[in-house]
């Protein structure tokens, strides 16, 4: 707890004064009637961080400052949305678990149901804000605005990038003309589809980006909206968080030069439904790795095949005989998305060609 309240104290720079002026009440700032009702759910990460000094912008403690402090830090918030915060963990991001996502999206989804909540926005570290949204993006059964939202430096930093992507998150969620998007992603000015988004860059504030372009960008608080998307989401999924309490074990290995089977003979052993193959260039399988994949799948394990390219797609039956094997491609989700999609597909009880039909159109 030392180092949490010398970070505060220390953290009083230019960005966390921002973060704790005017000392409004905890966790809710004046309420107006006619304003939207959006709920911040915060889970920790950088955008909760602080570090010594105003030029530490990439050393920094994440998941430090609490919901109340970044409300209190942003009384700007009250002229576009009534706002109440909730601090549903305090960590960062790397360390999220399933039972975190879970925890998360039930509270969304309890949240969602009740008439006084417009929008939701959960802020959250940046390593896996990818991988819940996309997870939110499945299961949530509502057209609300539900908007995942980071920062890349800490509030206690020189031109730091939270507060603007809080104050846009928030805006989005207030949004009418957000609804029946999906769950988005604000950063750095932009609208990102939440299952489209990736954190391509671990050094700059305009890190997330999406190979199909982002949905539009928030600028002062107004939406630009340049294109919606295509693939289920959220009221239209056929999963939905009340109808399950735990996701299906699912892991990933990947495809390199010299790669040997020892990781993914250690990982079939693990329990797991579905393993995600994070393979070279079009989801390609070593020669030697091929036998080692169809024993898991004889095993009744699905075989999902994925890229670790960034961008582009695999291709069914390019590089390996999908059909013959009973393998499943992940279209143009990375290893991290697809594992979240084989971990709630596979809460039902679905074979490897519904398993494909649900990677074609999620
Ligand atoms: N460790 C990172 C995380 O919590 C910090 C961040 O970028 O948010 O995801």
């Amino acid at each position: 707890m030392q180092i949490a309240s010398t970070l505060l104290k220390m953290g009083a720079g230019l960005g966390l004064v921002a973060f704790t002026a005017l000392g409004t009440p905890a966790s809710v700032l004046a309420q107006t009637a006619g304003k939207p009702n959006v709920v911040i759910l915060a889970t920790g990460g950088t955008i909760a961080g602080a570090g010594a000094s105003v030029l530490n912008s990439a050393t920094y403690a994440a998941a430090k400052v609490p919901v109340d402090k970044l409300l209190a830090g942003l009384p700007e918030l009250a002229n576009i949305a009534n706002v109440k915060g909730e601090q549903v963990s305090q960590i960062a991001s790397e360390s999220f678990t399933n039972d975190n996502l879970m925890k998360l999206g039930k509270r969304i989804s309890a949240l969602v149901k009740q008439a006084d909540v417009d929008g939701i926005v959960v802020t959250h570290g940046t390593d896996t804000l990818e991988e819940t949204a996309y997870f939110l993006n499945l299961v949530i059964r509502t057209s609300k605005p539900i908007v995942v939202v980071g920062s890349m430096r800490p509030g206690t930093a020189l031109s730091a990038d939270g507060a603007l992507n809080l104050f846009d998150a928030v805006s989005v969620a207030a949004s009418k003309d957000a609804a029946g998007k999906g769950v988005l992603v604000t950063m750095n000015d932009e609208i990102q589809s939440g299952r489209d988004v990736a954190k391509t860059i671990n050094i700059k504030t305009e890190a997330f980006k999406s190979q199909w372009g982002p949905l539009g960008m928030v600028v002062e608080g107004n939406n630009y909206w340049f294109r919606a998307p295509v693939k289920r989401h959220t009221a239209q999924s056929e999963f939905n968080i009340d109808d399950f309490d735990a996701l299906a074990p699912v892991e990933i290995v990947y495809g390199y030069g010299n790669v040997s089977r020892t990781a993914l003979d250690a990982v079939a052993k693990s329990g797991i439904k579905a393993l995600i193959h994070g393979g070279t260039g079009n989801g390609s399988v070593a020669d030697r790795i091929v036998p080692a994949l169809q024993e898991v799948r004889a095993k009744g394990i699905q075989v999902v095949r994925s890229s670790r390219v960034p961008e582009g797609f695999v291709l069914r039956n390019a590089e390996q005989p999908d059909d013959k094997y009973d393998w499943v491609v992940a279209h143009d989700l990375n290893p991290q998305k697809a594992r979240i999609l084989a971990a709630v597909a596979l809460t039902k009880n679905v074979d490897s060609k519904e398993l494909q039909r649900i990677f074609w159109q999620y």
